[in-house]
C-alpha cells in the first residue's frame, strides 16, 4: 500500500492489474467512470457519456434499473448464497424454465455459470462428454473459426481465432479452425447480410475430409462475430454449417454471449437466423450486466443422452461455486421481466431500419472502408493508419470518450451496440458524434 493508504493520489492506481488494458498507458491518463443511469455514464470528472456500447455488450435494458436493484437487494437479505451441488434453491429452477422458454424449441436444459468464458468451456466439455456418452469417444476434436472470440478460458482461447489471446499461452490439442467470413473485396458496405461467402461453411467438410468426422466432437461459432469487429454471417452460411454438422454427427454450438437477449431483435440469434444449434452459450445480457452470470442451454437430445446410468451417479462432473448463484438468479429474473414488459427482445428489430440507415449514412465519413449493421449492432471499419495498425481505432475511441460518447474499438473497427432502450434521437446523436470525431481524427 502507498503512504496514503491507497486512498488517493497516483499511487492508488498501482495495485489493480487491469484486464485487456495497456496498464501503463492507461494509468498515465486514466478514464474513470463514476455513475450510470439509463443511456448514460458519468465520468469521474462529472461529464455525461452516451453509452453506445451497452457497457461491454451487456447492459441491454439500460443502466440503473430499479427493478434489478430491488430484486438483488431483496435476495441478498433473504439468502445471500446457497451451495449448488446436491442441493438447490427455487429461483435457479424458475430461471432455467424461463430461459428454456425463450430459447428455440428443443433447447430445454440449462447449466448455469459465472461468465461467458465459463459458459464456453462448459459447452465444450458437455459436447465431449455427450459424444463419449453415445459411444463416440473418438470425437475429441473441437472446431472454432478464425477471428472467433470465445472468452479467455483454455477451451475458449483454443477454439478462438484471435491469436493475441492465445499467443502467450498456447492451446489445447485437437483443435482446428474454419476460415473467417470477412471479405471486404466482395462484401464491403453490404446492407443486410453479406451476399457472398455461404460456401465458406464448406470448410467444415474440408476439416472432416482432413481429420475424419469420427474425430470431431463439435464446431463453435458466434452467429455474428462481435469482439473481432462485428462480422455478419453471409446469407445462407449458418444454414449450411448446420446442415454439414448434422450430416457428420458434429454438434453445433452457437456462442450467443453477445447476440443473446435481443441484440438482433429476437431473444437469440438462433431465432433471428432460423438455425437451431445443439447448444447455446450465453452471459452478459442475461443479468443486464448487473451481476456476473452465464448459462449453457442444451438440446433435449444431449441432455437425455447424459441422464443415463445408475440414478445415484453424478451425470456431469462439472460445476462452479457460483453456478445458479441466488443473487445472480434474482438479477436475471428481474432482467427478463424488464425485457418482457418493455418488449426489449424485439425492439432492435423495430429500430433496425433507422439504425441501419443512420449507420450506413456514415459510409462517406473520414477513413471508413466498411459498415456492417444488423439488429442494434454495427461495425465500422476504418482504414488503418499507414504503418500503424490499430492506432487510428484507439485514437477514435479516446476522442469519442472525451466528446462524451462511449464506443468499443477493436483494432481499427468501431463496434457499436447501444442498450436496447436507445431512442431514435440518441441513434442520431451517436451517428453525428462519430462523424465529427472521424473528421477530426488524422
Ligand atoms: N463468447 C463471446 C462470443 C463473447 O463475446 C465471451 C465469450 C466471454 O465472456 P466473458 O463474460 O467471460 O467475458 C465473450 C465476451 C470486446 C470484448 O472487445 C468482448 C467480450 C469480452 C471482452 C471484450 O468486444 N465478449
Ligand atoms: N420475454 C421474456 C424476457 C420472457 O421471460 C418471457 C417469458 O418468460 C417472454 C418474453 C414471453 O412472455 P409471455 O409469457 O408473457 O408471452
Amino acid at each position: 500500500m502507498t503512504a496514503d493508504g491507497g486512498a488517493g493520489g497516483n499511487g492508488s492506481l498501482h495495485a489493480y492489474w487491469m484486464p485487456f488494458t495497456a496498464n501503463r498507458q492507461f494509468k498515465a491518463a486514466p478514464r474513470l467512470l463514476a455513475r450510470a443511469q439509463g443511456m448514460h455514464y458519468t465520468s469521474n470528472d462529472g461529464r455525461p457519456i452516451l453509452d453506445a456500447a451497452a457497457g461491454l455488450w451487456c447492459v441491454n435494458a439500460g443502466h440503473g434499473r430499479d427493478q434489478i436493484t430491488q430484486a438483488v437487494a431483496a435476495q441478498l437479505a433473504r439468502m445471500d448464497y446457497a451451495p449448488p451441488f446436491q442441493m438447490g434453491h427455487e429461483q435457479a429452477f424458475v430461471l432455467a424454465e424461463r430461459l428454456a422458454a425463450l430459447a428455440p424449441e428443443g433447447l430445454d436444459h440449462v447449466f448455469f455459470t459465472g461468465s461467458g468464458s465459463e459458459s464456453v468451456d462448459t459447452a465444450l466439455k458437455i459436447a465431449l462428454a455427450y459424444q463419449r456418452a453415445i459411444g463416440q469417444g473418438t470425437r475429441t476434436r473441437l472446431i472454432g473459426r478464425e477471428r472467433g472470440y470465445h472468452g479467455v478460458g483454455f477451451g475458449g482461447i483454443s477454439v478462438g481465432g484471435m491469436v493475441n489471446n492465445r499467443r502467450a499461452f498456447g492451446s489445447l490439442p485437437h483443435v482446428d479452425h474454419l476460415r473467417h467470413t470477412h471479405d471486404l473485396m466482395r462484401n464491403a458496405f453490404s446492407e443486410g447480410l453479406p451476399c457472398y461467402g455461404a460456401e465458406l461453411a464448406d470448410d467444415l467438410e474440408r476439416l472432416v475430409a482432413l481429420h475424419g468426422a469420427e474425430t470431431i466432437a463439435a464446431v463453435i461459432v458466434e452467429p455474428i462475430a462481435g469482439s473481432t469487429g462485428v462480422l455478419l454471417p453471409p446469407e445462407g452460411y449458418l444454414q449450411r454449417l448446420r446442415e454439414i454438422a448434422t450430416r457428420h454427427g458434429i454438434l453445433l454450438i452457437f456462442d450467443e454471449v453477445i447476440t443473446g437477449f435481443g441484440r438482433l431483435g429476437a431473444p437469440f440469434a438462433a431465432e433471428r437466423f432460423g438455425v437451431r444449434p445443439d447448444i447455446i452459450t450465453a452471459a452478459k445480457g442475461l443479468t443486464n450486466g448487473a451481476i456476473p452470470m452465464g448459462a449453457v442451454i442444451c438440446s433435449d437430445t444431449i441432455h437425455a443422452a447424459m441422464m443415463q446410468g445408475p440414478e445415484n451417479a453424478i451425470e456431469l462432473f462439472h460445476g462452479y461455486t457460483y453456478s445458479g448463484h441466488p443473487v445472480a438468479c434474482a438479477a436475471a429474473l428481474a432482467t427478463l421481466d424488464i425485457y418482457r414488459d418493455e418488449n426489449l427482445l424485439t425492439r432492435a428489430d423495430e429500430l433496425a431500419s433507422h439504425w441501419s440507415s443512420r449507420m450506413h449514412g456514415l459510409r462517406d465519413a473520414a477513413h471508413v472502408i466498411d459498415i456492417r449493421a444488423d439488429g442494434l449492432v454495427c461495425g465500422i471499419e476504418l482504414a488503418p493508419r499507414e504503418g500503424a495498425i490499430v492506432a487510428r481505432g484507439y485514437d477514435v475511441f479516446v476522442r469519442c470518450f472525451e466528446q462524451g460518447l462511449l464506443v468499443r474499438v477493436t483494432g481499427d473497427v468501431i463496434a457499436l451496440s447501444p442498450p436496447l432502450i436507445v431512442s431514435e434521437a440518441q441513434i442520431d446523436e451517436i451517428a453525428d458524434g462519430l462523424r465529427r470525431v472521424l473528421a477530426a481524427t488524422p
